[in-house]
Parts: structure tokens; C-alpha cells; sequence
């Protein structure tokens, strides 16, 4: 699954999208942490990141569709790098969410938008404040799912129904073919069901490109499921901010990713 991009003798794959590869390779699968800086609460933030960071996820995600400043992004990374030597990756609701403290950025394009500002208007505004920043970006396909919840509603998507797997297949090769690096199947934050598990298999069977799974996904049992039917990261963000237990949860849902990882990896042996 290594990349390897050289045009003229240099590497286009930059530190975080390495630390992907190379961490997917040892362990099957990841979890990553969303965090939204629609939520101030700093001693919450604190804990969440405390649990995480104990539990082992794998990288955190800082972003939201609605409710996001830019100065609570900025608070919020801050906080990380100070807790945490893990990847931070902005994932960003829209261009304002770029910040200069972000190590890497999901450089994404809804592809199932009906509007094109979602698909390439909101890249291009950001892309020079991208550059200037000198953060790393990792070409994503973004994938909306139903139900889709908010970032469907904001981003003008045509959720794509759970029982139709090939048409989301098509869209993650689709992303593949151009030039997209990783795939997000993204069910919304806070969905009452996570992306169906054929869907995650189909597409996994149609692209070589990392994986990864988000949205309503609230139990070690859910984790593990997508992940042993192709996921490569699980994304959890809700999870962290409706547990009273934060640690527990998290634990049980890292835990479970990385035992799904380990039976893939056995498999491919
Ligand atoms: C949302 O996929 C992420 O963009 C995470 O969703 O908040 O439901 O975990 P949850």
C-alpha cells in the first residue's frame, strides 16, 4: 500500500500521509479522533484529548459544518500540539477552517455535491492559503452516505442510499482515478447508523487508496465490523463528546480497530 509520487526526483507524499501508510502497514487499521471547535468547553476538550491520547488513537481531525471561528480552531490546535506529538488534520466545513498550525489537510472535494463551489470553488479560494502555510495536503474524496445529517444539507450532497454500494464504489474510483489519495465515507456526525457494512466492503473491493469510515460509529462492535470489511481509519467524534466515560469508550473502540487491523493483516500474510 506504499505510495511512492516522484515527479522529477521529488517526493509529493508529505510526512502525515506517510505516518498513515507506514502506521497501516504495522497495524491493519487506525482511529482517528474528530474534534469540532464548535465546542469551547476547554477543560472538556482537555479531557477528551487526555482519553484519547491514552486510549492510542492514532491522529487527530479538527473540524465541523456549522458553528466553527476561526479562533476556536486556532484554541483548539493549540491545545493538541500541546497534549499531543499525534498528526493534527484540519478537515475542514469550509476555506476558514485552514490554519497555519494544522500539520496536514484533508484536501477535499464533495464529490457528490450538487454544487460545484463544494466540489472545486472552495479548493481554489483555499488552496494558495494552503501553500502559504506550508501545511501538507492529502487529496481526498469526500463521500456523503445517508443519511448525511448537516454536512449533507450545507455541502448540497445527493446522499448516496446505504443499499446502493456501487454507485459509492463508482464515486471512490471515480476520486481514485482522479488523483484523489484517500477515500472518506461519511454517514454525518452524530448519524443513527453508520455507513452499512457492504458499503464499506464494495468500495474497498474498487480502490486501492486508503479507506476511511465516519459518521454515528459509537460502539467497539460497530468499529470492528467496518473495519474488517475494508475500512482502513475509523473516525470517531461524537462518541467522544456524548460519553460521560470517555476513556472507556474510546479504549473499546480503538481496541476493537486495531484487532480488526491485526486479523487483516493476518489474512494478507
Ligand atoms: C463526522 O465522520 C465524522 O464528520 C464523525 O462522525 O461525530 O458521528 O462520530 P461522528
Amino acid at each position: 500500500m506504499t505510495i511512492e509520487l516522484q515527479i522529477n526526483g521529488k517526493l509529493h507524499v508529505g510526512r502525515v500521509e506517510r505516518y498513515m501508510h507506514e502506521a497501516l502497514e504495522r497495524d491493519g487499521a487506525l482511529h482517528f479522533t474528530l474534534l469540532d471547535p464548535e465546542h469551547r468547553d476547554e477543560n472538556k476538550l482537555k479531557a477528551i484529548i487526555e482519553a484519547a491520547e491514552r486510549a492510542g488513537t492514532d491522529a487527530y481531525m479538527v473540524g465541523g459544518s456549522l458553528g466553527v471561528v476561526q479562533s476556536a480552531t486556532t484554541q483548539l490546535m493549540k491545545l493538541l500540539k500541546k497534549m499531543s506529538k499525534k498528526p493534527v488534520i484540519v478537515f475542514p466545513g469550509n476555506v476558514d477552517a485552514v490554519t497555519e498550525l494544522a500539520d496536514a489537510i484533508f484536501f477535499m472535494s464533495l464529490l457528490n455535491s450538487r454544487n460545484s463551489y463544494w466540489i472545486s470553488g472552495a479548493q481554489a479560494i483555499g488552496a494558495p492559503v494552503v501553500r502559504a502555510f506550508g501545511i501538507e495536503p492529502i487529496p481526498m474524496a469526500y463521500i456523503i452516505m445517508e443519511p448525511g445529517g448537516t454536512v449533507s444539507f450545507i455541502g448540497d450532497a445527493k446522499p448516496i442510499p446505504n443499499d446502493k454500494p456501487d454507485i459509492a464504489a463508482a464515486y471512490a474510483l471515480a476520486g481514485q482515478y482522479m488523483g484523489m489519495r484517500v477515500v472518506y465515507l461519511e454517514a454525518g456526525s452524530g448519524a443513527k447508523k453508520p455507513v452499512d457494512v457492504r458499503v464499506v466492503a464494495t468500495v474497498r473491493r474498487a480502490v486501492d487508496v486508503p479507506v476511511i469510515v465516519g459518521g454515528g460509529i459509537r460502539s467497539a462492535g460497530d468499529a470492528k465490523k467496518r473495519v474488517e470489511a475494508g475500512a482502513d481509519v475509523i473516525v470517531t467524534g461524537t462518541l467522544v463528546e456524548d460519553e460521560k466515560d470517555v476513556y472507556k469508550a474510546l479504549s473499546a473502540v480503538v481496541h476493537a480497530v486495531k484487532e480488526g487491523g491485526k486479523k487483516r493483516l493476518k489474512k494478507k500474510a
